[in-house]
């Protein structure tokens, strides 16, 4: 069966999780003036792992006054010295990866082989890449001597919590701002250890402050007349109350929200490579990815072929146990993002999609989804329209070129594409007919922290990592 293999778990003793953790403002850990704390559980067996200070206003009153206090002596260090500073944060990412990886893995329910294969190397290499930039910024072509906006409230979503970090933190410091960071409240942990690697790196005090907490702290955050700049990511529809209250304020804002990428299967692509491509944009993190391919368009003469295929590689994922090396589909992040999945697929079947999932038993306690599929799916479904943020994929057909990017195109959203085909010239003319932000060619899912990131339409505005991400932190 799919659940015969040999376990061969990362050890959890690996990290030390400490029972409370305080906020960390002005290079030390406090706790919240008025006392409160809340609790974050692994999602794979509910387990509380730690009790975390959360942030009220005047908590965050004092960080963005010790970041605002921080950011003269760090704007005016030269950018040789601002390297210094995130190449020796990468060097040390390096070294703990094994413990950050654990860490994340049991706070947020991915797998393993996902943190320690894909989210722990990117976010080492993003804080090489931007520790690169520092001592270059006079020739970014932004003109000489770009100036930094100041202090940079950063509020960062569940999904990939260290990664976000390093795509917001990086290019900031890089740039000489100084940062205010609010992590989701179901992932706190791995942010507050990447405080500890701020003190290990020896980052002077309130360069960086990290603030857990729920919407009510990320709201303060984006609304301190102290904070100069606001870079958000996370559901559209807190980022169009972010932009709401920004709106005319001298704030610069980023906002980086909801996907419904389409993964676009021509009929001469190599069948097998397609498959693999298809469950990794869909399955890849539980399909909690903003840029996941969450719809699939395959051509119509190799549907069937592409189906049959598709389903018997389903069934060959491992659902379980996250620190369980082999495991490829972990837990759903928190109770309710499961009750959100749950809710959007009934409304799939309810509308008449048929959906089929692998026999699949899942562990009793935790949050747990089987990767689904949705067939006989028209663009006007809720699951063909909607973010679902889960293993859940939707198929539409189409028949030619033209088809095929209407179809893709028919989206609020704008984030991401994929495009399976032999032909480099179809590639290309379809890619530039596409209203995406990001397009694969014969991949999916693929990170680079010299590639821009970020939406065209709802998908959001501003671009993450490569040059452009300087941009965002610099008055030019
Ligand atoms: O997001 P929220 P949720 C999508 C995905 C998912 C849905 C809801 O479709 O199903 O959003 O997820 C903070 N002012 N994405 O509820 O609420 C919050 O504390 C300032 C896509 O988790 O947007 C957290 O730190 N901040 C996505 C962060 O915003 C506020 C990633 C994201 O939470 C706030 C996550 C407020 N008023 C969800 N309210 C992506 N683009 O990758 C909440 N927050």
């Amino acid at each position: 069966s799919a659940f015969a293999y040999a376990p061969a778990p990362e050890s959890r003793s690996v990290v030390d999780i400490a029972p409370s953790y305080g906020l960390f403002i002005d290079g030390e850990f406090t706790e919240a003036a008025d006392g409160k704390v809340f609790k974050t559980v692994s999602p794979s067996t509910e387990e509380v792992l730690s009790e975390v200070a959360r942030a009220g206003e005047a908590d965050v009153d004092r960080a963005v006054q010790a970041a605002r206090r921080a950011f003269g002596k760090w704007s005016a260090l030269p950018g040789s010295e601002r390297a210094k500073y995130l190449f020796r944060i990468a060097r040390i990412i390096q070294e703990r990866s094994r413990e950050l990886a654990v860490l994340e893995t049991l706070d947020n329910g991915k797998p393993i082989k996902e943190t320690r294969d894909a989210d722990l190397p990117l976010v080492a290499a993003h804080f090489f890449y931007y520790a690169g930039w520092a001592d270059k910024l006079d020739h970014a072509g932004f003109g000489t001597n770009p100036a930094p906006l100041g202090v940079a409230g950063q509020v960062i979503p569940w999904n990939f919590p260290l990664l976000m970090l390093a795509w917001k933190i990086a290019p900031a410091l890089a740039t000489g701002n100084t940062v205010v960071l609010k992590p989701a409240e179901t992932t706190p942990l791995s942010a507050l250890f990447f405080a500890d690697i701020c003190r290990q790196a020896g980052l002077p005090k309130g360069v960086v402050n990290i603030l857990p907490g729920y919407g009510d702290t990320g709201a303060a955050l984006v609304g301190h007349p102290d904070v100069n700049k606001v870079a958000f990511t996370g559901s559209t529809a807190v980022g169009r109350a972010i932009a709401r209250q920004v709106a005319g304020t001298k704030k610069k804002v980023t906002l980086e929200l909801g996907g419904k990428g389409a993964n676009i299967v021509f009929d001469d692509a190599p069948i097998d490579q397609a498959v693999e491509g298809v469950v990794t944009g869909i399955f890849f993190n539980q399909g909690q990815v903003c840029c996941a391919g969450s719809r699939l368009l395959v051509q119509e003469s190799i549907h069937d072929e592409l189906l049959d295929s598709l389903k018997r590689r389903l069934s060959t994922l491992r659902l379980g146990d996250p620190l369980d090396k082999n495991t490829d589909i972990g837990a759903i992040n928190s109770a309710e993002q499961l009750a959100r999945i749950t809710t959007l697929v009934e409304r799939g079947e309810a509308e008449g999609a048929e959906r089929w999932s692998p026999a699949c038993e899942l562990p009793s306690s935790g949050y747990w989804f089987a990767p689904t599929l949705f067939t006989n799916v028209t663009q006007a479904h809720t699951v063909a329209r909607d973010e679902i943020f889960g293993p859940v994929l939707s198929v539409l057909t189409f028949r030619t070129p033209d088809e095929a990017v209407a179809k893709a195109n028919n989206s609020q959203y704008g984030l991401s594409a994929g495009i399976w085909t032999e032909k480099g010239s179809r590639i290309l003319a379809v890619a530039n007919k596409l209203r995406a932000g990001v397009i694969w060619s014969n991949t999916f899912n693929k990170f680079d922290p010299t590639s821009p990131f970020g939406g065209y339409k709802e998908s959001g505005y501003g671009r993450e990592g490569g040059r452009h991400g300087l941009e965002a932190y610099l008055d030019v």
